[in-house]
């Protein structure tokens, strides 16, 4: 995995056990954005959350996720929220629309509720890239989003 994570384990003064967190998965290319919701799982409890804790919310696609996370992070129980989700370009602007507003609309939920609200989108050029980032050669976008909330956490 690129970045500061490679271990797959967070350095944290935080007691996890006691955390509750929300995955948002988008169901457009269920393929990819279930492998990232069971990288993110794993990585979570592998860091010490508990199962119980993990909470699990499903939008229609990507472009839901803004309001999705938005739902998700209202609840005071939830300490991190994890959007997953996968774009894969096609043959019109669409793509671009989505990852656009997306990216937007996380950061902006983010700045709204005060919660590490994670950015766990694959925008992919094709689905090889996808499959390659969702537990195949380049890593799970999903572990790397639940570790990056782990860290976020641990500010
Ligand atoms: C419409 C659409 C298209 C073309 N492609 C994707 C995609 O690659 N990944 C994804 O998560 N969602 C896609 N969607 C659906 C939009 O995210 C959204 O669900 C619809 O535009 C309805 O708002």
């Amino acid at each position: 995995m690129a970045g500061p994570l490679k271990s797959g384990k967070v350095k944290t003064n935080i007691n996890l056990s006691r955390k509750k967190f929300a995955i948002v998965v988008a169901e457009w290319n269920a393929e990819i954005t279930e492998a990232l919701y069971s990288g993110a799982v794993e990585s979570l409890i592998k860091n010490g959350v508990k199962k119980q804790n993990i909470i699990r919310k499903t939008v229609p696609g990507t472009f839901e996720l803004t309001l999705g996370s938005l739902w998700a992070a209202e609840d005071k129980s939830i300490s991190a929220v994890i959007s997953l989700g996968c774009v894969i370009q096609g043959d019109t602007p669409h793509f671009d629309y989505i990852c656009q507003a997306v990216a937007y609309g996380i950061t902006e939920v983010n700045i709204k509720t005060k919660k590490p609200v994670i950015f766990g989108v694959l925008t992919t050029l094709n689905k090889q890239q996808a499959i390659d980032r969702a537990g195949g050669k380049y890593g799970n976008k999903g572990e790397e989003a639940a570790l990056t909330a782990i860290s976020m956490l641990s500010f």
